[in-house]
């Protein structure tokens, strides 16, 4: 097969775009894909400091890498789960990108900011499944992380896949309210949120995996041990099938779901949320859900020791 842009001869092929690509024509694709998101949904403009969230895996470094070089003003946020090996290998790749190419990192670590708050411990201690725990703690991190810090904007590497398959799950349930927010820009609706992109919303996880390996980024591979058999896996699989049997598949979901379903939902939105008690971000209940985990450790953690004294 031939480059599509430059006639050479051609190192991947894309079958969802019906294009192949040598290795320079594909960077400079991946990086057009890239940028046109990011007009196309006005997700921001050069003067404002964006807030990447990296979690040491492909698609957010090789997002950081993309915006670093097209020259906009980036800091990454790592996120300590307090996940084993795990997040001690995916805090280094992160480290080690940072430095390499001179930018700046933020580190948030789960345990360090109180006892007992590592996610392993958190969904033990509540008996919630990890992910769930995991979930309310990082976003609750990312919005704290991001209006502290002044930033105008969060920016997450949530590729093709990753949209498809929520969306996916979002449709077998009809959840409404999540198909309302299930959009590449969410504006922020209270003052202690900033605005939350996803440039790589339409480019797949194959196209992020080729990327970073031409660019040499050296990520972890392995998923989080929690992942498996998380249902998005599932999703993701069934999904692969059918992009097999008609490429593009993927493509057009979630296309045609922003186009002309999410609209629809859009108008469905829940009411704009208040302050939380606790910490004061975002909530939609007296306390956020993130302030209600953190008390419901400590008061198991309490009542533990007070059953041992
Ligand atoms: S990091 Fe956290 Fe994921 Fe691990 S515990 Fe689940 S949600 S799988 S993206
Ligand atoms: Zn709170």
């Amino acid at each position: 097969m031939k480059c599509t842009r430059c006639r050479a001869k051609a190192e991947v092929q894309l079958r969802a775009h019906n294009a192949g690509f040598c290795r320079p024509c594909y960077l400079f694709y991946f990086r057009r894909q890239v940028e046109r998101a990011i007009a196309g949904e006005r997700m921001f403009t050069p003067g404002e400091r964006l807030l990447v969230a990296v979690s040491g895996g492909k698609d957010s470094l090789a997002l950081w890498d993309v915006l670093a070089d097209l020259g906009y003003d980036t800091t990454g946020l790592y996120l300590g789960l307090g996940i084993g090996a795990y997040s001690e290998q995916s805090h280094t790749k992160v480290a080690q990108f940072a430095q390499r190419r001179g930018l700046a990192l933020r580190v948030v670590a789960f345990e360090e900011e109180a006892a007992g708050l590592a996610v392993p411990a958190v969904a033990a201690a509540t008996r919630r499944p990890p992910c769930s725990a995991c979930g309310t703690m990082k976003r609750h991190h990312f919005d704290a992380a991001a209006i502290d810090g002044g930033f105008d904007v969060l920016v997450t590497g949530h590729n093709l896949d990753d949209e498809a398959a929520r969306l996916m799950g979002n449709v077998l349930r009809w959840q409404k309210d999540h198909l309302a927010r299930q959009r590449p820009v969410l504006l922020p609706t209270h003052p202690r949120f900033v605005r939350k992109v996803k440039p790589l919303y339409l480019v797949s996880e194959y196209e992020t995996a080729v990327y970073a390996f031409m660019r040499g980024i050296d990520y972890i591979v392995d998923e989080c041990p929690n992942a498996a058999g998380a249902a998005q896996l599932l999703y993701k699989d069934v999904l692969n099938r059918l992009e097999v049997a008609s490429p593009g598949t993927k493509l057009a979901f979630v296309k045609e779901f922003l186009r002309t379903g999410q609209p629809a939902f859009a108008q469905t939105e829940r009411e704009a949320p208040r302050d939380c008690e606790g910490c004061g971000m975002p909530s939609y209940g007296p306390l956020c859900a993130y302030c209600r985990l953190v008390r419901e450790v400590q008061s198991k953690a309490s009542a533990g020791a007070s059953a041992l004294a």
